[in-house]
């Protein structure tokens, strides 16, 4: 399916609904492509970084000249009217670095410091433009100026776009449309404040000097976490080469200190802030609980957190009506929804980064579960974009690449 999916130049994440070479879902790609191709990994990391600006920025979308009909495509983000921007055309906006992950996952499974030597100051350099530019409160953790830059539909950031003023976006045709149900993605309403986000970002070129150029600027600790095990994963890198790496290691624990400090004792989570509210927040999905994959608790609270939060029935652990988990918004919410998108939805994704942190935090058995109820559903509902959570059955994209990638690194786990 990967091999399907593969354009020769990326992977695509998805067949027909993501023509392009997107960030997260291509790093992801590649931890998979380290158990079957290694080789194959490494052309995807690098097919990324030919998108990167000069100040660092990796960008969420390289567009790869292919000719694909898709909408909103570059002319929104018009990034060769940018300065710093590549000859390729990009977005704007970044996603979650998981890029040192999966570039260590590719070392790991075959040493290779030529390639080291070639990407690792690619990846230095977006992790150090993130902390130099989207430190907005110095607290040392980064704020992202986009849904688009995480899981976009959560209902986590619901009241911080209904803030932005919808009017001013561009009028584009959504290509989404043509190929999913409209009832498993964004509204129009929602998507209207993102094409009015665009806008008003492209007027400082997608580089806003203060808060009041960001009409959206939420500090989302799924960005963060997976921030923080990159940087540690970068420290390890540089360790190859024979290097310290000396930003990356205070930088990764800088961020799991500022992670540590947002622990809320009583919802038995960690809190999440909307910059232009100035108030943290519970809001009820799993980017909370994200804390873990850095490895930020300690193994008693992590053990908390499973039982009380992540395994808990009335939360996003399985329960008799709802037995797929984990669901990315608690069943307690008023917003938890099985089918829109990341609104309630099981993903393999957000499965992956919480087996592989409670594993770091010596939660084998627990650990187990999870993986052993990833590879149940894959193997019910095949590789789709996300799952019901009641039912299983597939919803979004079919044939879509994280989720196979993924599916190969836990088997992989299970060879003898
Ligand atoms: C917008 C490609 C991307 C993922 C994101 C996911 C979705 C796009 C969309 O698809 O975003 O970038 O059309 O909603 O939310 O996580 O990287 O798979």
């Amino acid at each position: 399916m990967l091999r399907r999916n593969d354009t020769g130049l990326f992977v695509k994440p998805a067949p027909a609904v993501y023509p392009f070479q997107w960030n997260w879902d291509s790093a992801l790609a590649a931890i998979g492509l380290a158990r079957v191709d290694v080789e194959r990994g490494r052309q995807e990391v690098r097919g990324l970084l030919r998108g990167q600006w000069t100040d660092g920025m990796v960008p969420h979308i390289v567009f790869h000249p292919t000719s694909v009909d898709y909408s909103p495509g570059p002319e929104l983000w018009g990034s060769a009217g940018c300065p710093g921007a590549p000859e390729i055309l990009t977005s704007g906006l970044t996603q979650p670095p998981v890029l040192a992950t999966a570039v260590r996952v590719l070392h790991e499974a075959a040493p290779d410091t030529g390639f080291l030597e070639e990407v690792l100051p690619g990846v230095e350099a977006w992790h150090a433009w993130l902390s130099r530019e989207r430190d907005f409160d110095g607290s040392g953790l980064v704020a992202i100026l986009h849904p688009w830059e995480s899981a976009d539909n959560a209902p986590r950031f619901d009241r911080a776009l209904a803030r932005v003023e919808p009017d001013g976006g561009p009028t584009v045709a959504r290509s989404d449309r043509r190929h999913l149900a409209s009832d498993e993605r964004p509204t129009d309403r929602d998507y209207t404040r993102y094409l009015a986000i665009v806008e008003a970002l492209r007027r400082c070129a997608f580089r806003p000097r203060s808060l009041a150029e960001a009409p959206f600027a939420y500090v989302d600790l799924t960005f963060n976490s997976v921030l923080a095990a990159a940087e540690e994963d970068l420290a390890w890198l540089w360790g190859e080469l024979g290097d310290r790496g000396g930003r990356a290691t205070s930088a990764a624990a800088g961020l799991r200190e500022a992670l540590a400090g947002r622990w809320d004792e009583d919802a038995v989570a960690y809190r999440e802030l909307d910059l232009h509210a100035g108030e943290e927040q519970v809001a009820g999905t799993v980017g909370e609980l994200m804390p873990l994959y850095a490895g930020v608790p300690d193994e008693r609270r992590a053990r908390r957190m499973f039982d009380e939060a992540l395994w808990a029935p009335n939360r996003y652990g399985p329960s008799p009506e709802a037995p797929w988990a984990v669901t990315t918004v608690s069943k307690q919410s008023p917003d938890f929804d099985s089918s829109r998108y990341w609104r309630g939805p099981v993903w393999i994704n957000v499965n992956w980064f919480l087996i592989r942190g409670l594993e770091r935090l010596g939660l084998a058995a627990e650990a187990s579960l999870l993986q052993d109820l990833t590879l149940e559903l894959v193997s019910t509902s095949g590789f789709s974009e996300y799952y019901h959570p009641s039912t299983g059955a597939p919803l979004g994209s079919r044939e879509f690449s994280w989720s196979a990638a993924l599916t190969l690194d836990l088997i992989d786990d299970l060879r003898p």
